[in-house]
């Protein structure tokens, strides 16, 4: 099968433009497993880099069924209606085969699948968190680039990919449900220790009369927690994402989240750098070693099949990564 070449010059130069069709194949290119379009996808984010940084990048968690696309759906449009452009990732490594979230997610964001100032890109295909978490990580970037100042990534709040979104993004929303108190309904409870903002989702109809006592039971439990920073304290609110009813107080309070710790934003990017850039190096060297110890022969027709050389390969990932992530 005859393999995709990009034009990296004319992508980036099209997806600075804001074209959509372009950004989406520059999504699909830092996807690639593919070792010849590695370094393609590289160019390309290095391209972009210079006008990223300024915009909020949102992690929205939450077990599955409690509602994350229908408030991103809600969320998304209220922030377009304050004037400003909105993409959405879903990170969802917990099932590579179920595209079930996908077909959910276009019946569930209509409004925003529709919208010009918004762009959907469902789960990248990946069989590794790792692998997940930098397509995710370079996406955002493509995003920025593009021109969209809010980029919201959705993740399933069951797995590891929780630690891996919190290291991607500025502020982290967990939705829960209202009364199941007291089980912490299916997810870990280091991802509450995680969140940035607690809201309460389907507070509407029979739900309504166990909202305060799930608003209650979650501040209590919250103010056995130290104190993330020391001017926010994590607050517990409730909202209906089906029938847009709270959402406005939520993005005010994210507004405000950003308003009062914006320095420490600045700090938390510069940590997750260096984060992903340990993690990178370790994956690397631990795919560089492996292939050698364990896989010679492999080693060897895979350096012939793509006339490759290891090793100048892994240093300029690393160049890579350091340019990436120190800037
Ligand atoms: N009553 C009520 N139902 C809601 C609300 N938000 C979402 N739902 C319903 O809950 C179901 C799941 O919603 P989704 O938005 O797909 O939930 P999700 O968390 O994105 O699900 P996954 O992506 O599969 O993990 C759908 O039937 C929604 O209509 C809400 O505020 N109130
Ligand atoms: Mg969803």
């Amino acid at each position: 099968m005859e393999r995709k070449t990009f034009d990296i010059p004319a992508l980036s130069e099209a997806i600075l433009k804001g074209d959509r069709i372009a950004l989406s194949r520059g999504i699909t290119l830092v996807e690639s497993r593919h070792p010849d379009h590695r370094k393609s996808a590289n160019d390309l984010v290095r391209n972009c880099i210079p006008a990223t940084g300024r915009a909020r990048r949102i992690g929205i968690s939450g077990a599955p069924g409690v509602g994350k696309s229908t408030f991103i759906e809600s969320f998304g449009k209220q922030i377009i209606q304050s004037g400003s452009k909105v993409a959405v990732l879903a990170v969802d490594p917990s099932s590579p085969i179920s595209k079930g979230s996908i077909l959910g997610d276009k019946t569930r964001m209509d409004w925003l699948s529709t919208n010009e100032n918004a762009y959907i890109r469902p789960s990248p295909a990946g069989d590794t968190l790792g692998g997940v978490a930098r397509a995710t990580r370079e996406a955002i970037i493509l995003c920025e680039a593009a021109g969209f100042d809010h980029v919201i990534v959705e993740t399933v709040g069951v797995g590891q990919s929780e630690t891996a979104v919190r290291n991607l993004v500025d502020i982290f929303v967990l939705l829960l449900l209202p009364g199941a108190g007291d089980d912490l309904q299916g997810i870990k409870k280091g991802i509450v220790e995680m969140a940035d903002i607690i809201v309460i989702n389907k507070a509407d109809g029979e739900n309504l009369s166990a909202v305060n006592k799930a608003i209650g039971f979650y501040a209590s439990a919250l103010h056995l927690l130290p104190l993330k920073h020391e001017n926010w304290q994590v607050p517990v609110m409730s909202c209906s994402a089906l029938f847009d009813t709270g959402m406005e107080k939520v993005l005010q309070k994210v507004m405000e989240y950003f308003a009062k710790i914006g320095s420490f934003v600045t700090e938390n990017r510069q940590q997750q750098a260096k984060y992903w850039l340990k993690e990178s190096v370790l994956e690397k060297l631990q795919q560089h070693f492996s292939l050698r110890s364990r896989y010679p022969f492999r080693l060897k027709r895979w350096k012939n099949k793509w006339k490759m050389d290891i090793s100048s390969h892994l240093k300029r990932q690393i160049r890579f990564l350091l340019f990436t992530w120190m800037h």
